[in-house]
């Protein structure tokens, strides 16, 4: 796409959201309802064609799609409830508010491993809350994201035949245009973050891309939502129930094929259960069902492409050449591999970094206070979590002295984060906050509005100031 072109979505993205700002918040998450109703009667062949793309397994898809499904119900919801707060006055007979408004223009950027799951996140609260969307997904996106904009203009069409909102905005008005697709690589990332008529920029990718990214939109003084890479451990309590802390661990380590922002990277175990969990996580690697993404009884998919079974060949032997030990992690053929478990005696600049790949770095811990530095001791800070019964180490990891990440599960792998929470983490993750929670709040602007209601003018503070 040329910068003509992008030009012509932007504007017509601007055009649409200047009516549809003014469209009842309710009214807006009708619309959303009909989406969510759509996604739900397309859901197979969404789940499908993120398969095609994405090369995760079916199961996995599926539940990306309900991820967006689920983001649908609680945006309905929340489109009656924006809420702003009222506080008191100081000043004798005044009111004082805050509304929120819409914002204008939300640009996202996807990455390729959830290609429709996080722009849902994204895209759902920015409708909602009144603004027009410009998505740039992976270019390894392209099916998907197709069939995406095909089921929300169908929507729209079906939207207009009942709702008022055609009828009090007039024909001028084109609601397909809300949402814009501009496909591109770097350079259309590069006009997004340069563009001050986006005023919002949520992007997922790298913390490579995002210190790139970032920059750029504040120099124009816009906002940024960043989900950049993850590092995340699991704390593995001789406390624990192994049986689940087995599952938990293989879903997270080897899930999507390790290319998860919340695959779990890093478990870090008590001395007194390491031999016995390593063995039993060998015997679980060595019987895992790798191959074909759509058949149902498939544990690992294929890698995207082959740079990334590239990527994780090279860490792997940089691996065995520090003294690693690697158990499996061979290709087996074209972007297919075999999970791999690293044992490590300490974390060294390999286990620092994010590689994205099913890579499983272990290792042993003494104290819980030791494990926790471990979690906290890498750059990045996106999802963390303990296996244990016992309630004081639970509640150590859980509180200001625990976990530096922005997730931070008990008795749950560190991916898989339901959408009704926020979702991000701290450092080089980027410290953005997507999702459930009050997440809406950055899609909107907060007015402060002041009344007076009175005879006379009272100053704030007590200020004197008489003009006769
Ligand atoms: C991502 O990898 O960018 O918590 C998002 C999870 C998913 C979302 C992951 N719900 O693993």
């Amino acid at each position: 796409m040329n910068k003509t072109d992008y030009n012509i979505k932007v504007n017509r993205a601007i055009d649409a959201q200047m009516i549809w700002k003014n469209a009842p918040a309710p009214n807006r998450g009708e619309l959303i309802r009909q989406f969510g109703n759509c996604l739900r009667q397309n859901k197979n062949e969404l789940a499908k064609l993120v398969v095609q793309d994405s090369k995760k397994i079916i199961g996995e898809a599926e539940g990306e799609v309900q991820e967006a499904i689920d983001m649908c119900d609680f945006a309905v919801g929340l489109s009656r409830q924006l809420y702003g707060l009222t506080m008191p006055s100081e000043r004798q007979d005044h009111k004082m508010q805050e509304v929120w408004h819409p914002l204008g223009v939300v640009g996202v950027i996807s990455a390729f491993n959830f290609p429709c799951a996080v722009w849902a996140w994204n895209h759902i609260l920015a409708i909602v809350c009144g603004n027009s969307v410009v998505w740039k997904p992976s270019p390894r996106s392209l099916n998907i994201t197709k069939k995406l904009k095909e089921l929300w203009d169908q929507t729209v069409e079906e939207f207009l035949k009942t709702t008022i909102v055609k009828h009090t905005m007039g024909d001028r008005f084109n609601m397909k245009d809300l949402l814009q697709i501009v496909e591109g690589g770097n350079e259309t990332a590069e006009w997004i973050a340069d563009d001050p008529r986006i005023k919002l920029v949520s992007a997922t990718g790298s913390t490579e891309m995002g210190k790139a990214l970032a920059p750029r939109v504040a120099a124009r003084l816009g906002r940024t939502i960043l989900e950049l890479g993850g590092n995340n451990a699991m704390l593995l309590s001789q406390h624990a129930n192994l049986k689940l802390a087995l599952r938990a661990i293989v879903f997270s380590a080897v899930g999507t094929c390790g290319q998860r922002c919340t695959s779990l990277r890093r478990l870090i175990i008590n001395e007194k259960i390491y031999n016995e969990v390593v063995e039993s996580l060998k015997k679980i690697y060595t019987n895992l069902i790798i191959g074909d993404p759509m058949n149902s009884k498939t544990l690992v998919g294929p890698m995207i492409d082959q740079n990334a079974v590239k990527k994780m060949q090279s860490v792997l032997e940089e691996c065995r050449k520090k003294g690693h030990t690697v158990f499996g992690g061979e290709v087996i053929e074209d972007c297919y591999v075999k999970p791999a478990i690293v044992e490590v005696k300490e974390q060294d600049d390999i286990v620092y970094k994010e590689t994205f790949a099913p890579i499983l770095y272990v290792m042993k811990y003494i104290t819980l206070e030791n494990a926790i530095r471990k979690n906290n001791i890498v750059s990045q800070g996106l999802s963390s979590c303990i296996f244990t019964n016992n309630l004081q180490e639970a509640e150590l990891f859980t509180s200001s002295m625990g976990s530096d990440c922005g997730i931070v599960n008990i008795n749950i792998g560190p991916s898989g984060a339901e959408i009704g929470g926020a979702f991000g983490g701290e450092k080089d993750t980027g410290g953005g906050r997507e999702s459930g929670s009050d997440a809406w709040k950055q899609y909107m602007k907060r007015t402060t509005i002041t009344t007076n209601y009175s005879e006379s003018l009272p100053l704030a503070q007590g200020i004197k100031f008489d003009i006769e």
